[in-house]
């Protein structure tokens, strides 16, 4: 297929798979960006000549479909002042910390709206025209919710998926929402729209009755025009074989084992992995270590934290209190705490390749993960996949979308910091065999569901919405 031809699957995301990089002569290059959800799609989309429609991550880019590594692309370009208004002000400033249960106050401006709608009219325009006849449109996340009906005015005869990778609010806060209802016509496009959780799907149903004036049953909307729209949870997961591959190499094993040694070789060794986010509860576990240690309910010479904080959304105001904020608590906690040579905090404001991420995640006795809200949280399931020799302890929010399914984690809610920090102690006590036993039951659920699974799974339940509508999409398997 060349990139121009239409194809009969359609991915639309926010970012392309890729990193758009300029060389030193001007000249551009391509980089893969491996995340989950090209792990996820990528046999599926090879098997159906699939084309992936997305943001470069640059501005005012022209750039023609292209292929990479056998998979085609379309970048959409966006002018600075709309990843200014529609990226980093209505998506990242308004959506996210709506959905995420308001923990940050959403900033609503009429501005970002009408770009949020530009955009995603130009994301519409450009799948109409890349999608085949009766083909599949899979569109991701809360960037694009308008994309699905403005895909299906232009295109009717297209079946067309959403997954909402993020919470999705119960009503009385997606009520605030000045654009509320326009949003809920958007994600009604969709034959299907996915969530993490089944709450959230449940949350979205409640607000079209309420809201739209829908008939609905159960997990079904059933539209004026004679069209269902199924809304139900399609948890999300990770290459679990693939990473634990990864782990079990010779050189992460060794890395590992020297990540222990340069920390000195701690009795317990404690991990948090997070894009630097105010929704990950950085903060408040932090300040719970800390007071472990100030309580002397650990020492200085057993234990250390590693928290590698990735950098995310620097040019958005919230994002830049927030790292202020942890830059000055990990700088008191270890001016009080600390020694020469022992840290009590060792703090990472950086990204990693995905190897040191597996040798910290071999190398670390307890993961520590406490959002305040999550969809689901990958890094919990990447944690678990490592995990191979069924040991290690893994300390989790019962507000992030993994919690429900690895339920024989020591659960916390992040706001008791008390609470908080009696789990720790329980994680970092307890028993071999206990460990033990918690561990390989998550690790049974992380290899039976993993993200091929759940893409598969996903598009077999579109595939079932309209099966008079539509033309097979055909499994990865059989590529
Ligand atoms: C959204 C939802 C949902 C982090 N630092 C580095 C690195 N990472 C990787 C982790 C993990 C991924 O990034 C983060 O995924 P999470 O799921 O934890 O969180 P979000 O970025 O907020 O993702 C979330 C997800 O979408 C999928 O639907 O689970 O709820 O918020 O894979 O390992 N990877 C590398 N270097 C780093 O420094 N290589």
């Amino acid at each position: 297929m060349s990139p121009k031809h239409q194809s009969d699957l359609v991915i639309v995301a926010n970012r392309l798979p890729v990193d758009r990089v300029v060389n030193d002569d001007g000249s551009v290059d391509w980089r893969r960006s491996p995340g989950g959800l090209v792990t996820a799609i990528e046999p599926v989309m090879r098997a159906n000549d699939g084309v992936w429609i997305g943001w470069s991550g640059g501005t005012d880019d022209e750039e023609e479909p292209f292929e990479d590594e056998g998979l085609f692309l379309a970048p959409v370009p966006l002018s600075a002042q709309e990843v200014r208004e529609f990226y980093e002000g209505f998506s990242n400033a308004t959506l996210w910390p709506l959905y995420h249960d308001v923990v940050a106050k959403p900033e609503f401006h009429r501005e970002w709206w009408e770009s949020y709608v530009a955009v995603n009219r130009r994301f519409a325009a450009r799948a109409a025209e890349l999608a085949a006849e009766g083909a599949t449109v899979w569109v991701h996340d809360y960037q694009l919710q308008l994309v699905p009906a403005m895909l299906r005015e232009a295109r009717p005869d297209l079946t067309i998926g959403f997954f909402l990778h993020i919470p999705f609010p119960p009503a009385e806060l997606f009520q605030q929402m000045p654009w509320r209802r326009q949003i809920l016509e958007g994600l009604l496009g969709a034959d299907l729209v996915g969530f993490q959780r089944p709450n959230n799907a449940q949350n979205f149903v409640r607000l079209v009755r309420q809201r739209v004036g829908h008939k609905t049953h159960r997990d079904l909307v059933y539209l004026p025009d004679g069209r269902t729209v199924q809304a139900a949870a399609f948890p999300i997961s990770i290459d679990s074989k693939g990473l634990e591959k990864l782990a079990r190499s010779a050189s992460v094993e060794a890395r590992a084992k020297e990540i222990r040694e340069q920390l000195g070789n701690p009795r317990h060794l404690l991990l948090g992995v997070d894009r630097l986010d105010y929704t990950k509860g950085i903060y408040s576990r932090l300040r719970a270590f800390g007071e472990l240690l100030v309580e002397e309910r650990l020492s200085l010479e057993e234990a250390v934290f590693v928290q590698v904080a990735t950098p995310s959304r620097e040019r958005v105001e919230q994002y830049r209190r927030l790292r202020d904020d942890i830059d000055r608590l990990v700088g008191r906690l270890n001016g009080d705490l600390g020694r020469i040579g022992r840290p009590a905090i060792s703090y990472l404001h950086s990204s990693y390749p995905r190897e040191e991420m597996a040798a910290l995640f071999r190398a670390a006795d307890v993961c520590v993960v406490t959002p305040l809200a999550d969809g689901m949280n990958l890094v919990a399931k990447e944690y678990v996949a490592c995990r191979y020799e069924g040991d290690g302890a893994l300390v989790l929010s019962e507000f992030a979308g993994a919690a429900g399914e690895l339920r024989q984690a020591f659960m916390v809610n992040p706001y008791d910091i008390n609470g908080m920090k009696d789990a720790i102690m329980t994680a970092v006590h307890a028993p071999p065999a206990e460990r033990s036993k918690r561990m390989k039951a998550m690790r049974r659920t992380v290899a039976e569901h993993d993200v091929t699974d759940w893409a598969e799974r996903y598009l077999d339940a579109l595939a079932d919405v309209r099966p008079e509508h539509h033309k097979q999409v055909k499994p990865a398997r059989l590529s």
